[in-house]
């Protein structure tokens, strides 16, 4: 073996073998990407984009982490730490040529979008940084799941020192999301590993222009419980050695840790890319020089560690595996065309069947909507120790000490008070003040077994989960091809009719929501209703966007008596709540109230209105709409929102569409007016759409 050197000596944990073996990790991801670009060059792949100059770094930290134990969320370039962890060169071709069988996302996603489910990489998505968040997610599960014994024997796999590793780029660290993860693993000495592979540039933008003084692990080295380690990622031992620290000091609970590789990315961005552009010649020679393949044969061949020979012979070993599966990939058939629908919700629980239709059982007095949906936290959280309650100020009182000498917090509006003390701190919390966070990290919970029903304090606020929402938990089973799935509840009061609101605390914007696939979205009217919908949303596996019209919270006219444990209302069950004969108004939310108020006068003029309050708006009642205008003949929308390109306008219409022989009139909609909901209350009236309102649209609809 040589005489044993310093350098030498770092490498004494790993056997000859080893130290080989990550040589062939090295060589297989490059010759991988030289593949795929070639691929790519016959148009025989559809994108490209390469690992190369981060082999090094990934294959090292690899090392030091166990698949199917440990949790990971890596980047596009961690090719090399993927094949490490067990992903096949299979795998990852079927990817580009998105093969119908290919494992990763069933031909969805661009190469380089890890996935594997045995291996426990979670789907990867596309924005930059995003996933640092549900790695925290999955961290908090850890905790989570260390803190409660019968939480922990229901989950699909859980290690008392699991880490969970996330890895971005220099340039995904300027990303409000990476610092709101990091802040949130500190403040929890969660066990994240982060790993900030640093080539450089982002895209063209080089590091000194993307981080304030130019390095992140100089920037962070300060924050609580982090244990922050700069390395040169192109060195395979100076890696190992730093990413060995790292682990030890995640498993050890003593916090998360963050190390800084600084790498290379000699290929450029990707194919679409050409550094030429930005870096001059003499910058790319100067990386040039620390290719970390090079460095890493050169150190083997002149520590006699490996010969010429072996060395040779392992590239030809890759060589023959690449142009096998090459093979394979290039023959393996494409997905079919009606396959692209699949997956967007749960295959096996669906929450608008008979399954989730259980009548009440009532008892006592009848209660406010506050009243019900917190009855029904309480029943779930008593059935399933999986669920797990946090948001802004949703707990009691975070200081446990103070807790038996206060009444409790327990949400702005009280919703969820009283679940920290009767389940305990571990599974009703505050989270930080950071929307983003909250869904992301319900994101990352949710897809370890647990089911986090988080809130949103106001719906006006819920603008900076929005990326969470529609790139990431609407999405994840969809494009992991059912791999992945997060079936997280986000509770959110919205709406008006407060006066005195104004425009921050009085948004509608359900149609934002409801134009995303893989989400379901639930606004209730009465007390009994967002009981039994919450309970189908909890029980349900898939994402649910609840809406609580904050109005209604604490109205008289829609109390109801308590309906028991069980009870559920399945979605996409519209309710009749008022029969007539001469229009149909489809409405849902604060609008029901004033439509029955509305039909009221109209009785006593002679015109008949139905009313359906849809509840459910994605799915939706399309049968109970389609047969009460079939009856009626004509229509009005009504709804809260913005009049213009807002909810009713789907519903308006696909009436027109498929009603059309069925109308004696136009199909109308009243909503509120294009313009933002004041502060004044005679303002805010003048904006929301009122009782005479509707009496006269409904009047002039019933002359023709
Ligand atoms: C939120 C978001 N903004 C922009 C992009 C487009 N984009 C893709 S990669 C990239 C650069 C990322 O740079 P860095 O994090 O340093 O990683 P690197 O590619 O250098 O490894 C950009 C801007 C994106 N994917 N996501």
């Amino acid at each position: 073996m040589g005489t044993i050197t310093h350098r030498m000596q770092k490498a004494l944990g790993l056997s000859k073998e080893a130290l080989v073996g990550a040589y062939r990790t090295m060589y297989l991801s490059r010759r991988l990407d030289d593949k795929e670009i070639q691929l790519k060059r016959q148009n025989r792949l559809y994108f490209q984009i390469n690992g190369v100059g981060h082999e090094a770094v990934n294959v090292a930290t690899a090392l030091h982490l166990r698949p199917g134990y440990d949790w990971f969320y890596p980047y596009y370039r961690d090719r090399a730490l993927c094949l490490q962890l067990g992903l096949t060169p299979l795998e990852m071709l079927l990817q580009g040529v998105g093969a119908k069988d290919e494992p990763q996302s069933g031909g969805r996603q661009m190469p380089s979008h890890w996935s594997s489910k045995s291996l426990h990489i979670v789907s990867q998505s596309s924005p930059t940084g995003t996933q640092a968040l549900q790695a925290v997610g999955a961290a908090d599960a850890s905790l989570y799941f260390s803190r409660l014994q019968e939480a922990a024997e229901l989950a699909s796999s859980f290690h008392a020192d699991e880490a969970v590793y996330i890895s971005v780029g220099d340039g995904a660290t300027s990303e409000g999301e990476f610092w709101e993860s990091l802040n949130g693993a500190c403040a929890r000495a969660l066990p994240v590993f982060f790993v900030v592979e640093d080539n450089g540039y982002a895209i063209s933008v080089p590091v000194d222009v993307q981080t304030a003084g130019g390095s992140i692990s100089a920037l962070v080295k300060d924050f609580p419980h982090l244990l922050a380690l700069e390395c040169d990622g192109t060195d395979f031992l100076e890696a190992y050695e730093a990413a060995g620290k790292a682990v030890e000091h995640v498993r050890q609970r003593r916090g998360p840790a963050l190390l800084h590789a600084h790498v290379i990315r000699p290929y450029s961005h990707s194919l679409s890319d050409d550094e030429r552009l930005y870096k001059s010649e003499e910058t790319r020679q100067h990386e040039a020089k620390r290719d970390p393949l090079a460095r890493w044969a050169g150190y083997l061949l002149s520590e006699h560690l490996a010969t010429e020979q072996e060395l040779k012979a392992v590239e030809a070993s890759v060589e023959e595996e690449i142009r096998e599966a090459a093979d394979q990939a290039l023959a393996a058939p494409p997905p079919s065309r009606e396959s692209v629908l699949r997956f967007l919700y749960s295959p096996t629980v669906d929450p608008t069947s008979e399954r989730f239709d259980h009548p009440p059982k009532f008892h006592g007095e009848p209660r406010t909507m506050v009243d019900l949906i917190n009855a029904c936290l309480r029943d779930e959280m008593a059935r399933d120790p999986r669920i797990v309650v946090f948001g802004e100020d949703v707990a009691d009182c975070s200081h446990e000490d103070e807790l038996p000498k206060v009444k409790g917090k327990g949400g702005v509006f009280k919703v969820t008070h009283g679940l920290q003390r009767r389940f305990g701190s571990a599974r009703c919390y505050n989270s930080q003040l950071a929307e983003a966070s909250i869904v992301g990290r319900a994101t990352g919970m949710a897809t370890r077994g647990l089911k986090p029903v988080v809130e949103i304090q106001f719906f006006d606020y819920i603008w900076p989960a929005l990326m969470q929402i529609r790139d990431e938990m609407t999405t994840l089973r969809w494009r992991s091809y059912n791999g992945w799935a997060c079936p997280v509840v986000i509770r959110v009061p919205i709406g008006g009719y407060l006066a005195g609101g104004a425009l921050y605390h009085s948004q509608s914007g359900e149609s934002i929501f409801t134009h995303l696939p893989g989400v379901r979205v639930v606004m209730p009217s009465t007390a009994l209703d967002a009981n039994g919908l919450l309970r189908t949303a909890i029980r349900a596996e898939d994402p649910v966007l609840f809406l609580e019209p904050k109005h209604l919270y604490r109205q008289t006219h829609n109390r109801s008596p308590y309906p028991g444990p069980d009870y559920m209302i399945p979605f996409g069950k519209a309710k009749l709540v008022r029969e007539g004969v001469d229009l149909t108004i489809v409405t849902y939310g604060s609008l029901v109230v004033r439509a029955v108020q509305a039909a009221k006068q109209l009785e006593a003029e002679g015109i008949r209105a139905e009313i359906l309050d849809l509840r459910s708006l994605e799915p939706y009642d399309w049968d109970l709409i389609s047969a009460s205008i079939k009856k009626t003949n004509r229509t009005l929308v009504l709804y809260e929102d913005c009049l213009s390109f807002g909810y009713g306008a789907e519903i308006a219409a696909r009436v027109a569409d498929e009603l059309f022989e069925h109308l004696d009139a136009p199909v109308r909609r009243l909503a509120a007016k294009d313009v933002f909901v004041p502060y004044h209350p005679l303002l805010e009236q003048a904006v929301l759409p009122q009782p005479a309102d509707i009496v006269r649209m409904a009047r002039e609809l019933a002359k023709y």
